[in-house]
């Protein structure tokens, strides 16, 4: 086919002016006077939507034409947040779009303020994947998303008496205009049924899944455009539909009512995100979700690549699969059922096709959320894939015990198959097992991963192992959320830092510059101040935009401690008080973060900042010098108007707990200073920036694992620590809860009665002196400013564009497809 070329959607203010009104009467009907603010959002969504339509549309085909290597990110989780503002950022058109709306008497902000977030994702690995879809495009490389298209996706939160309340997202109530239902791209998923061995005349053994109870996955299809809108690529979101035939068993027995009841149940699978982060609670219906996802997508791949290709032969050089974490770990064995019992390869064939395909990132060291799942339960619902993993096991086990002769514990620590805990499948190891490459997020994670908990992994194969530090896309995380910083930084070194971050260092001379630091400043100050006046419309709470704005956003986990920052905060508190501090800097600490809802630690730390809140924000004494906030519903939308308004970052997990960050690379790009600990990305940020630019408090990870070692008792730092000691008595003799003065004593017991697993009270002391580093900086507000452009200027190298690229050639080994050199 000739390569396609458009020409309906213009660019001008005038041309989309005029699909407005086009798409007001074709696509909503309804008179000017009529239509409402949704009303105009979906006509600007679909204005954008006609321009992507068009470059998605070539970009496919010249990815048809050209036939390249792939690379198809698995993942079950997206969360890229709304659509529009990214869309109009990339295609440069929202002048164009802020104008004709005006010239139809519309208010842009407010239209555009009426999307729902597509918040498919818990955290940090939702968002990454979210970030390297955004530069995938931007580097012309042929990157596809798969997942899930769940009808509800993270909770809302909501605060109700200083508790987190959650509500179900019901995103899709208004219908979504980003994406393309595909009802003819559907394939059959099967679960449970039993497995029967046909014997060929040959010898050979043919495996048949049958009595299985089967539905389909159906496609959605979403744009997902680069920078500058040459290239559109394509999210793939699968939602499970029953089959005809499942529905007809029922039919025929005359029994409607079971039939559509039975069509609802099977469609519950792709219903809802779990929110869990962090932690693994191995419910049947999370692996099925997993299975659905997995088998659909390598499905759909496979069945791409055999358009082009007879032979099965060719799938590594023309195939990679990114395994976002353990949770589409079940593609190994799919991969290879598909291969052997569909395609009829052999099984020695198909593993060197598959292993040659998938590569794995891991995100976490934490040892409750690392996946294993029953052997039990995959016997039932997967019965066929167990015998694959049986396999891959024995024969891998074999190539461990050549390796390490005599040691039969390594194959017991190695083995896939956990024989301790009641039988369980460990999905890491067979993420590791099939794949050519695994990688760690950030330097620091990857060297641990590499001496602890794949550390035989990695003494088997020294090669498997390597880091690819993670990274942000700075078209939303600067371009879109902080238009005035980008076009300060625009204005003095042009725009090419969009796509090259790394020119920002160029800000570095303008560091002692009066004039662009006092416009710096004034950015900053005008960020903080929409901000205050969020605050004040959503909690109906002032606070002053003069003060230092202190900001801890990420999801509510005891190792990310924002309990030690409330510690700090009641701290100050008590030092405000007492009158020997009169010149402590005025602080607004911002607190924002969903906890998962099943974890009561967390939500009750969530109440403790909501009641230390109340205390603090209504006492007279306090003098406005103080104020602490929790902003409730932590989304990608609230992210963009937060960072932007931050003085201080604080990534104060316990060394050796935090895979990377990514938040911490938010903030720095927008001015923030970090208080931190030497943890993930920290280190890398603090190598970038320089240390006298970051405050750098607590143990390191070395020292951390020491003081285990050697005995950590968190009753002596109590003891000796008088502050700390009024502190923590103040929250367990009910000073914050008055009503209900035992209402914090779990987090009291988990600090000094069962061992402070994140060693709080052991970094307390070093912390609360780093505050006062930050207070007597803040007093300075041209050294403050100084240090906050120097750290815009050092973080070049966290653009998830050098991520991908680095990825692209180390891992996947796949080449941009542009316009240029495309077919
Ligand atoms: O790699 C992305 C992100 C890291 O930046 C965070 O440090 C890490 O906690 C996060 N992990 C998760 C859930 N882990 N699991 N499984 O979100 O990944």
């Amino acid at each position: 086919d000739p390569i396609l070329h458009f020409q309906r959607a213009g660019m001008g203010a005038g041309d989309i002016q005029e699909s407005l009104s086009d798409h007001l009467t074709y696509s909503i009907s309804k008179y000017p006077v009529t239509a409402t603010s949704h009303d105009w959002y979906e006509c600007l969504a679909l204005t954008i939507r006609d321009r992507l339509a068009e470059r998605w549309m070539e970009t496919m085909q010249r990815y048809y034409c050209a036939d390249p290597k792939r690379v198809y990110y698995l993942s079950l989780e997206f969360l890229v947040g709304r659509a529009l503002g990214n869309a109009m950022l990339n295609l440069e058109v929202d002048d164009a779009c802020k104008e004709a709306l005006y010239e139809l008497g519309q208010d842009f902000e407010k239209v555009v303020q009426q999307e729902y977030d597509a918040a498919l994702g818990n955290g940090g690995l939702g968002r990454l994947a979210a970030c390297f879809l955004d530069s995938m495009a931007t580097l012309d490389l042929p990157g596809y998303g798969y997942g899930i298209r769940y009808e509800y996706g993270m909770f809302r939160q909501s605060i109700d008496g200083g508790m987190q309340v959650e509500h179900p997202d019901n995103w899709l109530r208004y219908g979504n205009p980003w994406e393309f239902p595909r009802p003819e791209v559907l394939y059959p998923i099967k679960f449970y049924g039993r497995v029967v061995d046909y014997k060929h005349e040959d010898g050979s053994v043919h495996h048949h899944w049958i009595d299985t109870e089967d539905l389909m996955a159906m496609a959605y299809d979403m744009p997902v455009p680069g920078y500058g809108g040459k290239t559109v690529n394509n999210i793939r979101l699968w939602s499970a539909k029953s089959t005809r035939d499942f529905d007809l068993r029922y039919f025929n027995q005359g029994n409607y009512i079971e039939a559509v009841a039975d069509k609802n149940e099977s469609e519950n699978l792709s219903k809802v995100l779990y929110p869990d982060d962090s932690t693994e609670m191995g419910r049947e219906l999370r692996l099925k979700q997993q299975f659905f996802f997995v088998s659909a997508s390598l499905q759909d791949i496979l069945t791409r690549y055999r358009k082009h290709h007879a032979s099965w032969d060719e799938l590594p050089e023309k195939v990679a699969i990114q395994l976002n974490d353990t949770h589409p770990a079940i593609s190994v064995a799919e991969m290879m059922r598909l291969l052997v019992d569909m395609h009829r390869q052999t099984w020695e064939h198909a593993w060197s096709l598959t292993t040659r395909i998938f590569s794995y990132t891991n995100h976490t060291l934490m040892p409750e959320a690392l996946e294993t799942w029953k052997v039990s339960l995959f016997e039932s619902i997967l019965p066929r894939h167990l015998q694959i993993i049986y396999q891959i096991n024995a024969e891998f086990l074999q190539d461990v015990m050549h390796h390490f002769p005599g040691d039969q514990d390594i194959l017991r620590r190695m083995s896939i198959i956990d024989e301790e805990h009641g039988r369980r499948i460990r999905m890491s190891h067979l993420a590791i097992v099939g794949s050519h490459t695994v990688n760690g997020v950030a330097k620091l994670h990857t060297e641990l991963m590499k001496s602890t908990i794949f550390a035989d992994f990695h003494r088997f194969n020294s090669d498997k192992i390597i880091n690819m530090t993670n990274g942000i896309t700075p078209r939303r995380w600067l371009n879109q959320a902080n238009p005035g910083l980008a076009e300060l930084i625009t204005e003095h070194i042009g725009k090419s830092w969009v796509t090259q971050l790394d020119k920002l260092t160029e800000l570095r001379k303008f560091a002692d510059d009066e004039t662009f630091t006092r416009k710096f400043i004034a950015i900053k100050h005008e960020n903080k101040r929409k901000l205050a006046q969020l605050i004040d419309k959503r909690l109906g709470l002032a606070v002053d935009p003069d003060s230092l704005f202190d900001i801890h956003i990420k999801r509510i986990h005891e190792y990310k401690r924002q309990l030690l920052n409330v510690l700090h905060v009641i701290t100050r508190y008590n030092r405000i008080r007492c009158g020997t501090y009169p010149d402590l800097t005025p602080r607004t600490v911002i607190f924002a973060g969903k906890a998962a809802p099943g974890y009561a630690l967390a939500k009750c730390i969530i109440r403790l900042i909501n009641d230390v809140g109340d205390i603090i924000n209504n006492d007279p004494l306090i003098d406005g010098k103080l104020k602490v906030v929790f902003l409730p519903n932590y989304d990608v939308s609230n992210a963009e108007r937060i960072i932007p308004a931050a003085d201080l970052s604080e990534q104060i997990s316990t060394a050796g707990t935090e895979a990377s960050g990514t938040g911490n690379m938010k903030l720095a790009l927008n001015g923030a200073l970090t208080i931190g600990t030497l943890d993930g990305a920290n280190i890398e940020i603090m190598e970038e920036v320089g240390e006298d630019n970051m405050f750098i408090f607590g143990l390191t990870a070395q020292e951390a694992d020491d003081l285990r070692r050697q005995g950590y008792r968190p009753h002596d730092y109590y003891e000796q620590n008088h502050e700390l000691k009024v502190v923590l008595d103040m929250i367990a003799s009910g000073f914050f809860s008055p009503g209900e003065p035992q209402r914090y004593q779990p987090i009291i017991d988990a600090l000094l009665q069962q061992g402070d697993r994140y060693l709080l009270l052991a970094d307390y002391a070093d912390y609360v002196k780093c505050q006062e580093r930050v207070d007597a900086l803040y007093g300075d507000p041209q050294q403050w400013a100084r240090r906050a452009i120097l750290n815009v200027a050092g973080m070049g190298k966290f653009s998830s564009d050098r991520t991908i690229k680095e990825y692209a050639e180390k891992i996947w080994h796949v080449k941009p497809v542009s316009c240029d050199n495309g077919a």
